[in-house]
């Protein structure tokens, strides 16, 4: 009895063992690096806002010095409620928040610092806008994250092994006195500190704190080590973006940008991109960039290019110096989301669909898989099948240009080439190719009308598994206008790829409206002034964004001096011609500074100077630190009347504008070149110079 027992249990195991052993096989197995549980979370995210709100929105800096007086922080109507509205209501996820910048002043009440809103007179010392936020987070349902430089220009102890506990211990009061935090972004910059050294950051110290205080959160970097930068401000990641990377191989400010880029095919470590990238030209807020908010078309091309191309979407508002997200940030983020509505309403859900390959032939991993909604189910091709076939059945004739494609990521990113074909006269007709898919893939193609999508995954690492599709019609988008002055000081108002627009315009600083003039013809503004322009189409009755452009004085009569100390060189007049996309660029003097001397053909009132680095997404010869003089008669020059250097021009090469302290009178104007932001590159480069006359 006791032995039949046995042997049946005996029986019963062995035939357990072999269950399991068959069901392991009838299940795919893992390809290559994989998620993290805190980063498949991560992954479920798409959008989620940046905020930019610190020091540096009261002394108009990107970069702040760490000089700065507490008292200086002074919002008047600061609303940690009204930034959640706004994020919550543009579709956002959470908010991470400039919890500590270059500068060092920390937005809450750190023991480690005297700079820190604890000695502002803001609430009498007693504010923590950490406080305000984590609880409007909480309240509209919303994630909350920190950002925090460990470059600190303030902190005495920066530039010793001692900061590096300071850092940590700072780090620890934000994530043990506000709740859960699910991001900490690190940022990479590592400049000299108020004693002229730098600090050896312990970036494993720093990684073991969060983990130990805020074990679910993601920590992104340069270089992860779970989430990467994606080696641009702009807002792109590759086309092709692999979530491995050789994780060894990069460290914060790794100088190989591009590769974040792309990540690296069959990288050691997953650690997958996330889209920094600001709504205006700056970080912070500047009351000059009020006019300057992204367009919508160009969001929404952004949109498509960051959580359309495997990464998550971080977009950052300046909170202005009241302390609110600015009407005009808030305006065009309703615009954007009411756009990115229409164009995700999902054509393809409950549609049919097969496959020529399916892994074990079993349900578990049919095709249908793809349309039921279910993120947590997917479609696996058979065992080593590298190429396979989705065919979606849309029932009727259905029009549509967008198409979201999802890989099951859990087991790893597989898919190398793709691509989708539309049933029209009779065959299966390509209408857009892809690379690479990883967690989430929208690919844009002209509006096509089909009842039939065929899904080719022509080249794989392992046998693809998909876990979701849908296909959308995006509504047509009006291109903003563009507007250009000539270096003669004539404007010209183009909207390209839009068909037969009309476009109106305002020199007086109003909107324009379907009344305002047509621009049909070049009309002359040398001596400047504002021009907002808009584009209609279907006879007046849309209308694009209004684009604005503000002018100063055009470069008419300007002609380069010397570069370098010599007559000009080759191509010296690209600085000088109104026109962003070309520039000029020579080798650097032996000693420095490299100068340019412009003569402006007549005496001006100069009340500052701008400098435009190349546009070509290079970083060759742009300027870092630099220094102003002026003449009458170009021999004899004032002392510097600016000197400084260009914060964050390296990530993000915007139009810089340098301010004098007081006007100058001038004929003639020097820029010296003191450094360029790469200390070994040997050249130095500038698209447009200008400058400013009020
Ligand atoms: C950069 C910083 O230097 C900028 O000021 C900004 O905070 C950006 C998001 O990261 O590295």
């Amino acid at each position: 009895m006791v032995r039949s027992t046995v042997m049946r249990f005996s029986l019963l195991f062995l035939a357990f063992l072999g269950l399991s052993s068959t069901l392991q096989a009838q299940s795919p197995a893992p390809f290559g690096a994989v998620p993290s549980a805190r980063q498949l979370q991560w992954h479920k995210l798409k959008y989620y806002a940046f905020v930019h709100f610190n020091m540096n929105t009261f002394t108009n800096e990107e970069w702040g010095h760490g000089t700065e007086t507490p008292d200086m922080f002074n919002p008047t109507q600061l609303d940690c409620r009204q930034w959640a509205r706004v994020a919550k209501a543009a579709g956002m996820e959470g908010i991470i928040i400039t919890a500590k910048h270059h500068d060092g002043f920390c937005l809450w009440p750190s023991k480690y610092t005297e700079h820190s809103v604890k000695n502002s007179k803001w609430h009498n010392g007693k504010g923590d806008v950490l406080k305000d936020l984590s609880a409007a987070c909480k309240e509209y349902g919303l994630k909350f994250g920190v950002y925090l430089s460990p470059w600190d220009r303030n902190h005495p102890a920066y530039g010793t092994p001692e900061y590096n506990d300071v850092f940590k211990n700072t780090l620890k009061e934000v994530l043990t006195q506000y709740g859960d935090v699910y991001e900490v972004w690190f940022d990479g910059a590592n400049g000299e500190g108020p004693n002229g050294k730098k600090q050896v950051y312990d970036w494993p110290g720093f990684v073991a704190t969060v983990r130990q205080y805020q074990p679910n959160a993601v920590i992104f970097s340069d270089a992860g080590p779970d989430i990467r930068w994606v080696g641009n401000e702009d807002g792109y990641a590759g086309e092709t973006n692999w979530s491995t990377l050789n994780r060894d191989k990069v460290y914060p400010a790794y100088p190989n940008y591009w590769e974040l880029t792309l990540g690296h095919e069959d990288g050691t470590h997953w650690v997958p991109t996330e889209v920094n990238c600001s709504i205006r030209p700056g970080w912070y807020y500047h009351a000059s960039e009020d006019n300057k908010v992204k367009s919508l078309e160009h969001l929404v091309d952004i949109y498509y290019s960051s959580l359309g191309r495997n990464g998550n979407w971080l977009l950052n508002l300046p909170v202005d110096r009241r302390g609110l997200v600015h009407e005009n940030d808030e305006k065009r983020l309703m615009e954007l989301k009411a756009y990115t509505d229409k164009a995700s309403h999902n054509l393809a859900g409950g549609k049919t669909v097969t496959s020529n390959s399916v892994f074990s032939k079993a349900s578990t991993y049919a095709a249908s898989n793809v349309l039921d909604g279910n993120r947590d189910t997917y479609w696996a091709a058979a065992k080593e099948a590298k190429q396979a076939t989705l065919d979606i059945d849309l029932g009727k004739s259905t029009t549509l240009n967008r198409l979201l494609i999802e890989e099951y990521i859990a087991l790893g990113q597989r898919v190398k080439k793709f691509s989708v074909s539309a049933w029209q006269n009779g065959q299966y007709q390509a209408i857009a190719t892809g690379t690479t898919i990883g967690n989430r893939r929208i690919l844009r193609f002209p509006t096509v009308t089909t009842s039939k999508l065929r899904i080719s995954i022509d080249e794989a690492k392992a046998s693809p598994l998909i876990g979701n599709i849908e296909v959308y019609n995006a509504p047509e988008l009006i291109v903003t206008p563009v507007i250009k002055r000539s270096k003669e000081g004539l404007v010209t108002i183009a909207c390209p790829r839009t068909t037969d627009p009309v476009i109106t315009y305002t020199t007086d600083g109003t909107e324009p409206t379907a009344k305002s003039p047509r621009f049909s013809q070049p009309f002359a503004l040398p001596s400047g002034g504002t021009v907002k322009a808009r584009a209609f189409v279907d006879n007046m009755k849309r209308a694009s964004s209004p684009a604005t452009a503000d002018f100063d004085i055009s470069s008419a009569k300007w002609t380069v001096v010397s570069t370098g100390g010599q007559s000009p060189g080759k191509n010296a007049d690209r600085l000088l011609d109104g026109n962003s996309d070309t520039f000029w660029q020579q080798r650097k003097s032996t000693e420095a500074p490299t100068s340019v001397v412009v003569d402006l053909g007549e005496t001006l009132p100069v009340h500052g100077l701008t400098y435009l680095p190349r546009q070509d997404g290079k970083k060759e010869g742009i300027v870092y630190r630099y220094a102003v003089s002026v003449s009458q008669d170009g021999k004899n020059w004032s002392a510097p009347v600016s000197q400084g250097a260009f914060s964050n021009i390296n990530n993000n090469p915007v139009n810089q504008t340098i301010r004098f302290d007081k006007p100058a009178s001038a004929r003639y104007l020097k820029f010296d070149i003191l450094e360029t932001t790469v200390a070994t590159d040997a050249t130095v480069s500038i698209a447009e110079l200008g400058v400013l006359t009020r």
